[in-house]
């Protein structure tokens, strides 16, 4: 297991990484869950610069500053809904997480966490969800050493377990 991986319970929005990345969807104008809490506690000033940037596509991210978030960045990303598995979410969801690394390497970022991106109101099985994250992550990040530490957050201890579980299984 990569030392700079780590499982955390917490609300994603008072972590002082340098970024944080967000479930969002593809306006990028705000929504529930995640992207709620993340635009609530940036303030307006983040909704207002997401209205200049001309949205998100799926399996894509973007990054904006993180206004009066603790993180200084908020990677949005736009996870896919599930649909039953055969409209490509697998390999959208490993995008969601390839692309976030990117960009947060093209900025700089070199300590960031994760939400359970999908697995929320976009229905993703949890489990098979954690799976993708973690080998996604694993995979670039062993190739880059920019990155100094990537943060899975979970809402749940239960939803932390099935990360945990996953990092392990990976040795
Ligand atoms: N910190 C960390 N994790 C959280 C937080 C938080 N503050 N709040 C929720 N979660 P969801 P999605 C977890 O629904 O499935 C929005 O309306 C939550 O328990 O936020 O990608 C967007 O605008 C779950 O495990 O995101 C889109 O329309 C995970 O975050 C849509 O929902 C993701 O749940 C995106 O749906």
């Amino acid at each position: 297991m990569d030392p700079r991986i780590q499982v955390v319970v917490a609300d994603i929005t008072t972590l002082e990484r340098d970024a944080i990345v967000n479930a969002a969807n593809t306006t990028l104008m705000g929504g529930s869950g995640v992207d709620g809490a993340i635009h609530r506690v940036a303030g307006p000033r983040l909704t207002d610069y997401c209205s200049k940037i001309g949205g998100c596509e799926t399996g894509d991210a973007k990054i904006t500053p993180g206004f009066d978030l603790p993180a200084r960045f908020v990677i949005h990303t736009v996870g896919p809904v599930w649909t039953g598995g055969d409209r490509r979410e697998e390999e959208l969801l490993a995008s969601c997480y390839k692309r976030s690394l990117h960009v947060a390497m093209d900025n700089g970022v070199r300590t960031l966490a994760f939400p359970a991106i999908s697995t929320g109101a976009y229905r993703f099985p949890a489990g098979r969800a954690a799976e993708i994250a973690v080998k996604t992550v694993t995979d670039v990040i062993a190739k880059r050493d920019e990155i100094a530490l990537v943060q899975f957050c979970c809402f749940s201890e239960a939803a932390g377990e099935l990360v945990r579980n996953r990092l392990e299984a990976l040795g």
